[in-house]
């Protein structure tokens, strides 16, 4: 891992699209920023348990409001003859509650879907970059908690969601050092901004504005540089919206997504973007113990060719 390029020497590449790390795993990668954390992050990760103490960092299906592009699901329990039950789900959408975002939720306007997969396979039953390579292998290494609520709660100056409030390389560093971390390569980060108790507190569905990562070079480089596979976040898309002003990825395309960093965390640079993952019960206990590290398992649905998934995440303590 020490011999990888540099954010910066990813954005002066000439051999692949630049900002992107298609190619350094290999020419047939399908797992992406996944292959930063080897059976040693592993292995150190299992030393984290320490307590025995167990977080589930998914909410339940259905529990968000539905909104027009993504209802909610119905779950139907069959009775079948007296004993025994079946169930099903009808109409679930993969990302409508806690969720990792796969290789194929999006695309760079000008590059195209992660290592150049071909759009053609990107459909159902094809496992062309799907989360069935994620499930597959297993999410496992070392979860580092960032509460930026948390610190900023302590500070007496809560996140503002209602602006939108960026999240800063700056705000990531200093809740970090207050917390007593130091990142290493192939950490799984879990962001906090306490999305569910400020959207719970409005009672409504999703509001447009939430606070989250600022879209800037510097956060990708941040990230990139630190080495690290996964970032998740308990709001709506681990980025602030709206997009701030200032954001380098606005296209020529336009339109509401227009600006995000998606397509560079994703199809760029091949990292699992997790979303609405459910963090009070963890940051209460990391609170608690001063420990913000623990072992970190995240198992997506098998599903071949899946876009998104539940994380079925775990933390372990
Ligand atoms: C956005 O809508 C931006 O996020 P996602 O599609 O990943 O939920």
């Amino acid at each position: 891992m020490t011999d990888l390029p540099t954010y910066a020497e990813l954005q002066a590449r000439q051999d692949g699209p630049p900002g992107s790390t298609w190619g350094l795993f290999g020419p047939h990668d399908e797992i992406g920023a996944l292959n930063l954390v080897g059976p040693d992050e592993v292995v150190a990760a299992s030393r984290l348990v320490r307590k025995g103490a167990v977080f589930s960092l998914d909410y339940p299906v259905n529990v968000f409001e539905p909104t027009e592009r993504r209802p909610s699901a119905v779950h139907t329990v069959i009775t079948m003859a007296s004993d025994w039950r079946d169930d099903y789900l009808d109409g679930f959408y993969l990302q409508q509650t806690s969720q990792v975002d796969g290789l194929r939720h999006v695309r760079h306007a000008a590059h195209g879907f992660y290592g150049g997969a071909d759009p053609d396979r990107v459909v159902a039953g094809d496992p062309t970059i799907g989360v069935n390579h994620w499930a597959d292998r297993g999410i496992v290494g070392r979860g580092v908690l960032i509460d930026v609520a948390g610190h900023r709660e302590q500070a007496g100056r809560p996140l503002d969601h209602a602006a939108g409030e960026p999240i800063t390389v700056d705000l990531l560093d200093e809740t970090l050092a207050a917390q007593g971390v130091a990142l290493s390569p192939g950490d799984l980060l879990v962001i906090r901004t306490d999305y569910p108790a400020y959207l719970a507190g409005l009672g409504g569905p999703h509001p447009a504005a939430v606070a989250g990562l600022e879209q800037s070079h510097e956060m990708l480089a941040w990230l990139w540089d630190h080495r690290i596979p996964l970032a998740a976040s308990d709001n709506t898309a681990l980025e602030c919206s709206p997009v701030v002003p200032t954001s380098p990825f606005r296209t020529a395309g336009g339109g509401p997504a227009d600006g995000l960093m998606h397509p560079q965390l994703i199809a760029l640079l091949g990292m699992v973007v997790g979303e609405l993952w459910r963090l009070d019960e963890l940051a209460a206990d990391c609170a608690g113990d001063g420990i913000y590290e623990f072992l970190l398992v995240v198992k997506p649905l098998n599903v071949v060719g899946g876009v998104g998934s539940p994380p079925n995440a775990t933390a372990v303590k």
